[in-house]
């Protein structure tokens, strides 16, 4: 078959929740994917840093077929020999003390939300039902009701009311908006150390140090979601290392996995986890030992091959070229480690057509908020890969 005939079939059966580009993947080795007629990609996306490890690990691969061969599901009602490991690992790493293991990063989320809200009527005695937590502007923390319901994003939300009551909105960045916002029923608050669906938004330094202090001080819970930021996608193992705190929870998923698997945990440093007793929340998949396993080696080889390291050198080179890009198109770069995004001006007439022309060059991005490219491959990416897409990426964008 032809991609023209897999896209047909895409389109008569599935739902259009998505416009894709019209590429047909069919393998990935790295960086590297390529399609059904048989040409070669250089993924700048890495599936929304799901990927981070690179397409296909190899020995992300061996454990999974191991592990496959041995045990994949057990439920939660039974122990497995996975779990316990990779909770130890976990907690290690990342200096938590009680984890939860879910599947996708919306999951997590919710998760939080459940365990913070619990927390205030049992430990901070919030009454009954009045529960609050406060996000950012722009945010983007999953596709649920209860998360779209606090999106300020109308294509996320339209037409999906009602939604769950309880979440206050501030600016992202503002550190006072957030002293402002607390009132004695806030029992958290949930933000992302850098915004990625929002178009790269780095906040002003100090600003995670600031709202942690502003937490500490108002015996509020600081959620960060790491989802999209964690496992070294901002050069740091979690983002929140860049301004030197550690956050009552952290969420992570993706690359928890190297994308093999859905895998996402939330890490608690505090007693917030701990208010949960058991039955009052759960997953079929949760703590599954396929999850663990394959986490645990996902895991490992982020630390043992360097990866995050080399999202730091990696990312710091290529957000420095990309600056030195001399293009009427361009209206900012901006960038920590490998989540980079060029925002274009609106005359451009939309990043997306760029991600195509760039798809016709062989690198494969996504546009985000119609004027931003992001740029985020996985962290396994040598200078010489980046020097290839530098020079395609400067024939696009200064040709128009
Ligand atoms: C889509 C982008 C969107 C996330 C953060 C939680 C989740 C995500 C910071 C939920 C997921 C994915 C979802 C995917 C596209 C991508 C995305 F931000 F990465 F670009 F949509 F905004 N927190 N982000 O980034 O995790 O439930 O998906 O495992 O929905 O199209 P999930």
């Amino acid at each position: 078959m032809e991609t023209r005939q897999y896209i047909e079939l895409e389109e008569k059966y599935g739902a259009h929740n998505y416009k894709p580009l019209d590429v047909v993947l069919s393998r990935g080795q790295g960086v590297w994917v390529w399609d059904v007629e048989g040409k070669k990609y250089l993924d700048c996306l890495a599936s929304y840093s799901a990927v981070n490890q690179g397409h296909c690990h190899p020995k992300i691969m061996q454990t999974m077929i191991e592990q496959c061969q041995k045990l994949t599901l057990t439920s939660r009602a039974f122990r497995n020999d996975q779990l316990g490991l990779l909770y130890e690992e976990l907690c290690k790493l990342t200096n938590s003390h009680k984890v939860l293991p879910m599947n996708s990063g919306a999951e997590a989320v919710e998760t939080v939300i459940k365990a913070v809200r619990k927390w205030a009527y049992k430990v901070k005695g919030v009454p009954k039902d009045q529960a609050e937590i406060i996000a950012c502007e722009n945010n983007f923390h999953g596709r649920t009701i209860t998360l779209v319901g606090f999106s300020t994003e109308e294509l996320y939300r339209e037409g999906f009311g009602p939604f769950t009551p309880g979440f206050n909105i501030i600016p992202f960045g503002d550190a006072e908006a957030l002293e402002s916002a607390i009132t004695p029923n806030t029992a958290g608050f949930l933000v992302e150390p850098v915004q990625g669906e929002a178009g790269i938004i780095i906040p002003p330094d100090g600003y995670l140090r600031k709202v942690k202090s502003i937490c500490e001080k108002n015996q509020v819970v600081l959620i960060l979601d790491e989802i999209q930021t964690g496992l070294g996608r901002t050069g740091k193992l979690l983002a929140e290392q860049h301004e030197g705190i550690e956050a009552d929870i952290s969420l992570i998923g993706k690359a928890l996995s190297g994308g093999f698997y859905p895998v996402s945990a939330v890490l608690s440093n505090t007693e917030v986890l701990g208010v949960l007793r058991p039955g009052e929340h759960g997953s079929t998949f949760g703590g599954n030992p396929l999850a663990c396993a394959v986490a645990r080696t996902a895991l490992r080889v982020l630390i043992e091959e360097g990866m995050i390291d080399n999202s730091a050198a990696m990312g710091a080179y290529f957000l420095e070229e990309l600056k030195k890009v001399r293009s009427p198109l361009i209206k900012e770069v901006r960038g920590r480690g490998l989540m980079i995004g060029v925002e274009l001006f609106p005359e451009a007439g939309g990043a997306r057509g760029y991600c195509e022309k760039l798809m016709g060059l062989g690198i494969l991005c996504k546009e985000t908020h119609d004027h931003i490219i992001r740029f985020a491959p996985p962290l396994i990416i040598t200078k010489e890969e980046i020097d290839w897409a530098l020079e395609r990426i400067g024939k696009v964008l200064a040709k128009h």
